[in-house]
């Protein structure tokens, strides 16, 4: 017992615990630089609200400007919304949607240097009426009689459906036999 109870609380923590942040350094270890397929680095990133990107680049040769969708469509610099030219960059995601960055410098952003990201909501709590687990999952009652909540047809009952939590794996017919042997049971130990 006493070596159970730490575990219990180890798994109670690991389910409690909130999904962490993520600091997403762009392009990894290529940076952000030409040269670099920012799509392919996306593939299979997802973003939600409180994660990081971090631009990491040379100062001197590239920026991160963020625009809107349009211009970052047309990599045209007209409406920047801002620009930030440190070297290492931290955007936060703080607003679920889109958000479109690319590099002002020269040609970068048409030769690859252009990013997009969708950002969805945090993902720490699950969603209200999510599947709960089956908190009363009896068996079909002994009975030949119809289950309380199940199809109400005319024609005869279908056979009562398979437990899907695979713990009972008995038929009716056996579950009353038992039952009758429990109570033959019940009934000896008394007499
Ligand atoms: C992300 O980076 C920021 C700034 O460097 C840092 O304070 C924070 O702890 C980092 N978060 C994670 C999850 O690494
Ligand atoms: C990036 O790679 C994908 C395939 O992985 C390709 O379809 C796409 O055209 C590439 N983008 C650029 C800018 O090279
Ligand atoms: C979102 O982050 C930016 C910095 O990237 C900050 O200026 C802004 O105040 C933040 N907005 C909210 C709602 O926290
Ligand atoms: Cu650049």
């Amino acid at each position: 017992m006493a070596g159970i109870t730490p575990f219990l609380a180890l798994l109670l923590l690991l389910v409690a615990a909130p999904a962490l942040a993520t600091n997403y350094t762009v392009g990894d270890s290529q940076q952000w630089n030409l040269g670099v397929n920012y799509s392919t680095w996306l593939s299979g990133k997802t973003f939600k609200v409180g994660d990081n990107l971090v631009f990491i680049y040379s100062s001197a040769s590239h920026d991160v400007a963020e625009v809107n969708k349009a211009d970052y469509g047309s990599c045209s610099k007209n409406n920047i919304i801002k620009t930030y030219n440190d070297g290492n960059t931290i955007i936060a995601l703080n607003t679920t949607g889109s958000r479109y960055f690319i590099c002002s410098f020269s040609d970068h952003c048409s030769k690859g240097m252009k990013l997009e990201v969708s950002v969805s909501g945090s993902t720490s709590t699950p969603p209200s009426g999510s599947p709960s687990p089956p908190s009363s999952s009896s068996p079909p009652p002994p009975s030949g009689g119809s289950p309380a909540n199940g199809p109400s047809s005319q024609s005869p009952p279908p056979p009562p459906p398979p437990p899907s939590n695979g713990a009972i794996n008995m038929s009716p017919c056996k579950i009353s036999t038992l039952f009758f042997g429990l109570l033959v049971l019940c009934v000896g130990l008394i007499a």
